[in-house]
């Protein structure tokens, strides 16, 4: 794929300047965009929701219509193909073999949770509940089983998604809306930005991107391979250039534009950790200067093959960065797809998009029921 090329792969430009010596060029202004193209139609199916959507509330996925929840769920159960073959084809075994429930039922079920990478944290809180449930309903059979331990694994991302307000798809604001995509290297902030940008594009959004990962050349080209496939227009300065300064242009040309989503791709390294966290702080500063509200939407970009290993960097940003979603990238490539469950316990924080693919269209708004239900269904 062309965009490889500038993906994570390369070999990152180690710094050469001290923290103190950030470079201060000004951001060299683009040449004038070109006119926004005419919106192209959409080139492919979210489940249905490749009608334009620009009213702010859209109903949530589980309400959609039959079909489009079918294809849904359908692309969701293949993307967790791989977690499916361990976890659902252990559990059915436990399920199989359990004609009334007892310790050892739900001690087996306990490194069948553990190696799908939902935690042991999260592991310890589910056998509590299910083994109280499963006692004090009186349960017998292994399909009354699994079906407690599906309501249970909803209950868990359930109630996060409403703690956190962050119902799904995300409403969009009347005026103009700035998702921040933010994690650390390699994860897919880049193809997410891209991703997205396609999304809101074949739901009759106008979209802008801005470049704002200044820190390698090749992220800033990766991203403009992305523009020009979902047909949108990029804002970005030249390498080492200030991202705020690029931000604060991206901000200005969209309020010109009159542009219903700006999708701000950031750097997931900088020479320290303080720097980067100083770095977005200052972003979302010059982003709440210019447009009310902004960031709408801090979205931090975790990588599912990571699992417990992500989290920890995970922590770091959603200390600092104000994070209001997870989009968890790679789930096509996980056996570990439990860690959807250990997010919404640990970090406290619901999966609004899951990353399904490398292509464009490979990315579906989360719904904790079909994710669930494909797992275990
Ligand atoms: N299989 C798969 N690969 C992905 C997904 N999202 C991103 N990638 C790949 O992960 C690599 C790093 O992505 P990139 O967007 O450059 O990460 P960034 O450094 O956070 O901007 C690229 O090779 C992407 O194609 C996904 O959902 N599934
Ligand atoms: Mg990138």
């Amino acid at each position: 794929m062309a965009f490889n090329l500038f993906g994570k792969r390369d070999k990152p430009i180690e710094p050469t300047a001290s923290p103190e010596q950030e470079p201060v060029t000004p951001p060299v202004p683009e040449a004038p965009l070109p006119e926004p193209e005419p919106r192209r139609p959409s080139l492919f199916s979210f489940g249905g929701r490749s009608e334009p959507a620009p009213t702010p509330h859209t109903p949530a996925q589980s309400e959609e219509a039959p079909a489009a929840r079918r294809s849904f769920f359908d692309r969701m159960k293949e993307a967790v193909t791989r977690t499916r073959e361990t976890f659902t084809e252990s559990i059915a075994s436990v399920v199989a073999l359990t004609r009334e429930v007892d310790e050892s039922t739900i001690a087996s079920l306990e490194p069948i949770l553990l190696s799908s990478d939902i935690g042991a944290a999260t592991t310890a809180l589910v056998l509590e509940n299910l083994r109280q449930r499963a006692y004090r309903t009186g349960i017998s059979g292994g399909a009354e089983l699994k079906d407690l331990l599906k309501q249970e694994l909803k209950h868990i991302l359930d109630s996060v998604a409403t703690k956190s307000k962050a119902a799904r798809p995300v409403p969009h604001p009347a005026g103009l809306e700035v998702i921040m995509m933010v994690g650390v290297n390699g994860t897919g902030k880049t193809t997410t930005s891209g991703k997205l940008a396609a999304l809101y594009t074949s739901q009759g959004r106008s979209v802008l991107l801005c470049a704002a990962d200044t820190f390698r050349a090749a992220a800033i080209e990766q991203l403009e391979v992305w523009a020009g496939r979902s047909g949108v227009d990029i804002i970005k300065t030249k390498q080492g250039g200030d991202p705020s300064a690029a931000l604060y242009d991206a901000c200005t040309a969209s309020k010109a534009r009159g542009i219903q989503t700006l999708i701000v791709d950031t750097a997931g390294r900088l020479h320290t950790k303080s720097d980067l966290m100083k770095e977005l702080d200052k972003m979302r500063g010059t982003a709440e200067k210019l447009v009310p509200g902004a960031p709408h939407q801090t979205l931090l970009v975790m990588d599912a093959t990571t699992g417990q290993n992500g989290l920890t960097q995970a922590r770091l940003f959603t200390e600092a960065a104000r994070v209001t979603g997870i989009v968890l990238t790679k789930l096509d490539g996980t056996a570990k797809g439990g860690i959807v469950l250990a997010i919404a316990t640990d970090l406290g924080l619901p999966v609004v998009y899951a990353g399904v693919g490398e292509k464009m269209e490979d990315i579906l708004p989360f719904d904790s029921n079909a994710f669930i239900d494909s797992l275990l269904d």
